[in-house]
């Protein structure tokens, strides 16, 4: 929290969660940060675990709800006027009804639930019903690494871009940029055209980085990948530019041109979101998918690593208290969840939530997140899923089956490669996951693990190419007397029960 320490920004923050506490009125109310990278799952969390709160889902390790204690949730106006509301019934009409995923976010939205509960404890019970506001924030997960421009200078940001854009995995994406840098001239006067070439090319770079195969995580500006309603506007013609170390940078150049646009935009835009958002937090959950990034391999691995150590580095941790609950606002539960643990037999599940722990283990303790409970989990928000036992060479594998998404491939050894129509289900075996967490970020152990992929479906017996399969949302569902169950996943109830559980006493 080194950047956010000037007076203005606290006192900001401090005003705006004693206007939240006036609004609620004497609801408690707690802020959930849902925090996580582009297509880790925030999105369909939030649906999922609205949808259970309200449809009454199976949480038999959510207490509250389990020992009958919680008697209605329903969705309220959203608290914060200038924020969209999340689109949650546009969201389960998807998943539900057309068994297809959400669309990436574009824009910031906001949502409200409101819990009634029976106290547990008797004395309480006198009081009448309990009740507590639940506020979610949904987002792009591409403007969560704009969080780090804010400790940033201009020079700085630029010697980090380029450093990273000459690693080995990144050099040959960052090629057609690299040649636009070195026909530009840092110190020459300002042109605009100049500067929408180089922002034009670095932005490129960054979208074929984040492209499936590489599944790279560290690729700041977020805007520059998800511009929202900055979509075409000149806020974004700014890029990094090959600066020597220590150099002032003379007025009128095209560097000062850059910077200014730089400073610009993290005052007005990164720096709204940190505040207004992020740092008036009560609990976060930190979504991360593994299976992705180890379908990737090692680079991708390491470069999710520092991706989230940036972004941890911004949480303001510490234990609650009335007065810094209403005033400064401190996060005193942090759950780390590795995400789409459907795509695993059960049995694995230990052993992502280990290579998880490991993975943030360096940066949560940079982090120090004194005072803060910290936990981690294997969860699916939706089990898209289910386990089978499948007979080969006369054992038998713990495999799981899904309908993978229309258009998903799979390229068997010596044979042709198999698109799906998103109608047949198959079965997979999808290996396991290593046991040493430290084995994911050397060269070539992880994806061997993954890479063992059988399709166990079409009597194939070759081991397939490495892919990371997206399976259809489940078809729900219904009981005896017609009604439709809510959405499965996995440890959402443990989850729920961590998040909020507490103050549902
Ligand atoms: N099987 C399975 N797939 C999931 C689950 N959660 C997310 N996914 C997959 O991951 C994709 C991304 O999920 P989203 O919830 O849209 O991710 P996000 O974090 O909101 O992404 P952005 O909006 O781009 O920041 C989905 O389209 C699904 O394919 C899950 O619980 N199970
Ligand atoms: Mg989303």
């Amino acid at each position: 929290m080194v950047f956010l320490t000037r007076l203005t920004d606290e006192a900001r923050i401090a005003i705006d969660n004693i206007a939240d506490t006036i609004r609620s009125g004497a609801t408690p109310t707690i802020r959930l940060g849902v925090t996580g990278l582009s297509r880790s799952g925030k999105t369909v969390f939030l649906s999922a675990l609205v949808h259970n709160l309200i449809h009454g889902g199976r949480l038999p390790l959510f207490d509250a709800y389990a020992g009958g204690r919680l008697t209605g949730a329903r969705l309220q106006p959203q608290p914060d006027d200038a924020v969209p509301r999340f689109d949650y019934e546009a969201h389960i009409k998807d998943l539900v009804e057309n068994r297809i995923w959400p669309q990436s976010t574009r824009r910031i939205r906001q949502l409200r639930i409101t819990i009634e509960y029976e106290s547990a404890s008797g004395w309480k019970r006198r009081f009448g019903r309990g009740r507590l506001n639940l506020d979610i924030v949904d987002y792009p997960g591409e403007w969560l690494l704009d969080l780090a421009l804010l400790g940033k200078s201009y020079a700085r940001w630029s010697r980090d871009s380029l450093a990273m854009s000459r690693q080995p995995h990144r050099a040959a994406l960052a090629g057609p940029w690299h040649e636009e840098l070195g026909k530009s001239d840092a110190l020459a006067a300002a042109q605009e055209d100049d500067a929408r070439r180089l922002a034009a090319a670095f932005t490129a770079y960054l979208h074929a980085a984040r492209a499936d195969e590489h599944a790279l995580s560290m690729l700041p500006p977020g805007r520059f990948l998800m511009p929202g309603d900055l979509d075409g506007s000149p806020a974004l013609t700014f890029a990094p530019l090959d600066l020597a170390p220590g150099a002032p940078i003379a007025r009128d150049t095209l560097a000062a041109m850059m910077e200014r646009r730089y400073e610009s935009y993290r005052n007005h835009v990164v720096k709204p979101f940190f505040r207004d958002h992020f740092a008036r937090l009560d609990r976060q959950i930190v979504l991360v998918d593994m299976l992705a990034a180890l379908n990737a391999g090692p680079a991708a691995i390491a470069d999710l690593e520092s991706a989230l150590a940036d972004v941890l580095a911004c949480f303001r941790p510490g234990r609650a208290s009335w007065l810094a609950g209403i005033l400064g606002r401190r996060t005193d539960r942090i759950l780390f969840a590795a995400t789409k643990a459907d795509h695993v037999h059960h049995a694995d599940h230990d052993n992502l939530a280990q290579l998880l722990r490991r993975l943030v283990s360096k940066a949560a303790d940079r982090a120090a997140f004194s005072g803060a409970n910290v936990k981690v989990v294997a969860m699916a928000a939706i089990r898209a899923t289910c386990e089978v036992s499948v007979k080969r060479d006369g054992h038998s594998l713990p495999a799981i089956a899904g309908i993978p998404m229309r258009g998903e491939t799979v390229r068997s050894h010596g044979k042709k490669t198999e698109i799906y129509d998103g109608e047949t289900e198959i079965a997979l075996f999808p290996g396991d996951l290593p046991d040493d967490p430290d084995s994911i970020f050397e060269p070539v152990s992880p994806p061997s693990s993954l890479s063992s992929k059988v399709n166990l479906n079409a009597g194939e017996e070759d081991a397939l190419a490495l892919r990371f399969l997206r399976f259809r949302p489940p078809k729900l569902e219904k009981t005896a007397a017609g009604l439709t169950l809510s959405l499965p996943h996995i440890r959402l109830d443990q989850v729920l029960d961590y998040l909020i559980g507490d103050r549902l006493q």
